[in-house]
């Protein structure tokens, strides 16, 4: 009888384990990407995400073009822009195969410009973005693979009448990229596929930004489609790189916001918005193996980009660094 119960408890224990070992590093994608898993029901998970992207210098479709020839044709030049970005995103799992995530963006945007006169001058703005409701549904998971659909909605609480001190006055509206949230409600439909093999992970995911009707200043920012595939390495069972590239394409500015006038500087054009790119990333997944923080997740992943093909002048992006945690229970 004894013999009986310590090979049922070391059965238990052997299968406890191996479930616990199943949490691998790559089990979620690179930290750039959303969606890319469901919870089990009942399931939660938090998380944060910090990201800075860097913009340096301007662009007409592929080529770099000087501050002086903006400035023949404007008032004002761009120099350069970074954003960093917090999100802190929460997931439950509904039931098995159907999860909800939110996910509550905080965005630092600045930048800085160069009047025709040489005078440099900078403007920022910050404060919560749009948040974002989405339902990941589990259509196909079987082995080692799973499919998973993507249905988002972006909610217009970001602000779009942020303004700033600038040699033109005081408190003036800043231009469209200088604005947090969008003004309308998104549709953010995608599709997720991943799967793995022994030490290795793949995937690919299709998302997009559809913007409804238009917001309260007159305009509609530009829809937008990225693809992307990612493939990870696992260097243990708690460390694993991966390399991601993602094409991606954003539309001009539908209709305007009246008080910006176009002719004063290229990010307050509607139609200077339009670009195409191609981006390289470069990711770390870690999860702890054991301990008191056992489970928990961090994450790195280094974008560099390609090509980018911009309606400019438009300043161009040069490099984004995202870092994230994660925890589920
Ligand atoms: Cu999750």
């Amino acid at each position: 009888m004894k013999k009986r119960i310590s090979i049922f408890l070391a059965v238990v224990l052997t299968t406890a384990q191996s479930t616990n070992a199943a949490s691998f590093p790559d089990e979620h994608a690179p930290i750039g990407i959303m969606g890319d898993h469901t919870h089990k029901k009942g399931g939660w998970m938090v998380s944060y995400r910090y990201s800075n992207m860097n913009m340096d210098g301007n662009r007409i479709g592929t080529s770099p073009i000087s501050i002086e020839s903006i400035k023949q044709n404007f008032m004002v030049a761009p120099l350069d822009m970074t954003m960093q970005m917090h999100m802190v995103g929460l997931m439950y799992g509904l039931t098995d195969k159907l999860t909800i995530m939110t996910m509550v963006p905080y965005a630092e945007i600045s930048m800085n410009l160069q009047t025709r006169m040489g005078m440099n001058f900078s403007t920022s703005a910050k404060g919560i973005g749009d948040v974002k409701l989405s339902g990941l549904y589990s259509l196909y998971k079987k082995d080692n693979t799973r499919i998973i659909l993507n249905a988002g909605l972006s909610i217009p609480s970001g602000s779009i009448n942020k303004t700033g001190d600038t040699p033109m006055g005081s408190n003036m509206p800043l231009p469209y990229p200088m604005q947090i949230g969008s003004g309308t409600y998104n549709l953010m439909p995608g599709l997720t596929y991943s799967s793995h093999l022994d030490r290795w992970s793949w995937g690919a995911q299709l998302n997009s930004n559809i913007r409804m009707g238009t917001n309260n200043n007159g305009y509609t920012l530009g829809d937008q489609y990225a693809f992307t595939v990612w493939g990870a390495r696992r260097l243990s069972d708690s460390i694993s790189v991966s390399l991601r590239t993602e094409a991606k394409t954003i539309a001009n500015i539908k209709g305007s916001n009246p008080v910006l006038n176009p002719m004063v500087v290229p990010t307050a054009r509607t139609d200077l918005r339009h670009g195409n790119r191609v981006d390289m990333m470069a990711g770390l997944n870690f999860i702890v193996p054991g301990g008191p923080l056992e489970g928990n997740r961090l994450a790195v992943e280094f974008t560099l980009p390609v090509y980018q093909k911009l309606d400019g002048p438009q300043l161009e992006t040069d490099y984004r660094l995202m870092a994230g945690w994660q925890l589920a229970f």
